[in-house]
């Protein structure tokens, strides 16, 4: 068959792309067509996502992907955040944003009051304060949430608004905790309890089955008319898992951008106690698969210490070489320390970590950078070796995409912590797996692994050695309690 064309809209917390691609038996090309930054808006009643500007920005790229004639459009985004609709099919204000901290304190309560072994058993998912689930119990009795019909994760809130069809994607569905995630389908009950009328909870639907054509007036400002949006696998993660270019069954996984999402593909979910308290997360994939990964906190603590100092992200390479010179091990801290997740000042608060723990600062932008890469790099080694360990399975080799298989230097790190040879790329694996879900749904590629060997045989791949001292990064994760 020949190759055809499709259209990925992908939103990450930092930026959202439209990226045409064109697929096929031997092809795999893409063509970003637009980008536009993203990021939280604190208005008086909490920190939100401007899904409208984003909404607008989409149809811009859009119209810009027409150029390329896609057969189809996919939607992904970041995962748990919701808008809520009113009777009249109307948004009820903008949707928090997950670093809001309306969960804070909630979170913890409400897991305890619900059972957190009785939660995982549910929806498998580690405790992350934001989990739809806990957004929600934090909601209660707000007016938008007693005026809601309906409930839509971002993914499917831009759906409906390109087609007015109204449904919920299992993967992204998968992060809500409001999931049984052995059955695939809604556990109502649990969303009464929290205090949400589970008639708000939408029809799921799989990846790969259509939403329907765009409506009449979108259709004419895109030029994108008869054009239907496909579900994909709408959460960005369990798309960019799609985009792996693994060529053996035993490797693990770092998608690496505002979050390093890091873990394993399995068959079905593991909710041992185990892996309750190691804190692994059981989200769904495409195929019946599994996510087994935990959240670490990721580039999240570059980018704001970045934006605390007054640059920008063309400044990173410059930055990135002179952390490169900086001495090891100098000072390390748990990326994933609560301190970290909301907006803020991050190299004051790793000041205040150190100080702390009994470290120094770091001085200096390179020292600082040196100090969260290196952390990274050990949350990468923990997480991955914890994975397999509870998991039983071997891991041969550790594939690092998005924006973070960018960062040379991380890369390098976590192959040298890890102790397993890093393969950094693709940088756009969640456009990559967007698009493959779509051309699936068009008849023209196989099953995973197959997707996966047409992104392994196109795509740039740059290989990272391990060449770390095993004793010297042991004994750095011992610093933080670490001993995996
Ligand atoms: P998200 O999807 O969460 O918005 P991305 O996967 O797009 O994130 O990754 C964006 C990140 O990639 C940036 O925050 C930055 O840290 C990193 N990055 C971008 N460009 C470079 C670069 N030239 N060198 C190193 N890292 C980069
Ligand atoms: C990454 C991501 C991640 C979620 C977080 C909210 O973009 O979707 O998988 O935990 O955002």
């Amino acid at each position: 068959t020949a190759s055809r064309s499709f259209a990925a809209v992908d939103l990450g917390a930092s930026s959202g792309r439209v990226v045409a691609g064109r697929i096929g038996a031997r092809e795999l090309a893409l063509t970003e067509v637009h980008r536009f930054p993203n990021g939280g808006v604190p208005l008086p009643d909490g920190l939100h996502w401007d899904v409208v500007g984003l909404y607008r920005e989409i149809r811009h790229g859009l119209r810009r992907a027409a150029e390329h004639a896609p057969a189809s459009i996919g939607v992904d985004s970041w995962a748990v955040d919701y808008g809520l609709l009113d009777g009249d099919g109307a948004l009820l204000g903008l949707p928090h944003h997950y670093r809001d901290a309306r969960t804070d304190g909630v979170a913890a309560s409400t897991a305890e009051r619900l059972g957190a072994d009785r939660l995982y058993a549910v929806n498998g998912l580690q405790f992350l304060p934001f989990n739809t689930v806990f957004q929600l119990a934090a909601a209660r009795g707000t007016a938008a949430l007693a005026a809601a019909r309906t409930l839509l994760l971002v993914p499917d809130l831009i759906g409906y608004w390109l087609t007015g069809s109204i449904g919920a994607e299992v993967t992204n569905a998968s992060t809500t905790g409001l999931l049984d995630v052995a059955t695939r389908s809604w556990d109502t009950a649990l969303a009464a309890e929290v205090g949400a009328d589970p008639a708000i909870l939408p029809p799921l639907r799989e990846p790969g089955s259509p939403l329907g054509p765009l409506l009449p007036e979108v259709a004419e400002a895109t030029g994108l008319d008869g054009v239907p949006v496909v579900a994909v696998a709408s959460h960005d993660t369990a798309s960019a898992v799609v985009g792996v270019p693994a060529t053996v069954p035993d490797f693990a996984y770092i998608s690496c951008g505002t979050w390093s999402l890091a873990g394993l593909e399995l068959d079905a979910p593991l909710r041992t106690e185990a892996a309750r308290a190691a804190n692994f997360t059981n989200e769904l994939g495409v195929d019946g698969t599994v996510r087994f990964l935990r959240n670490v906190m990721g580039l999240w603590l570059v980018n704001e210490s970045l934006r605390t100092w007054g640059m920008t992200a063309d400044q990173l390479p410059d930055l990135l070489a002179r952390a490169a010179e900086e001495p090891a091990f100098a000072a390390l801290v748990d990326p994933d320390d609560p301190r970290f997740l909301p907006p803020g000042d991050m190299p004051a608060r790793i000041a205040e970590y150190c100080r702390a723990t009994g470290q120094r600062p770091p001085q200096g932008h390179a020292a600082v950078l040196r100090c969260v890469l290196e952390s990274l790099a050990l949350a990468h080694r923990r997480v991955i070796r914890t994975a397999a360990r509870l998991t039983g399975r071997d891991v041969s080799v550790v594939h690092v995409v998005g924006g973070g298989a960018r960062n040379e230097l991380l890369c390098q790190l976590t192959a040298d912590a890890v102790g397993l040879p890093v393969l950094a790329g693709p940088v756009e694996a969640t456009a990559i797996g967007n698009l493959l879900v779509q051309a699936r749904a068009a008849g023209l590629v196989g099953d995973l692994e197959r997707m996966r060997a047409l992104t392994a045989a196109t795509q740039q791949v740059r290989r990272h050695e391990p060449s770390g001292d095993e004793a010297a990064w042991a004994a750095a994760a011992a610093r933080l309690g670490w001993r995996d």
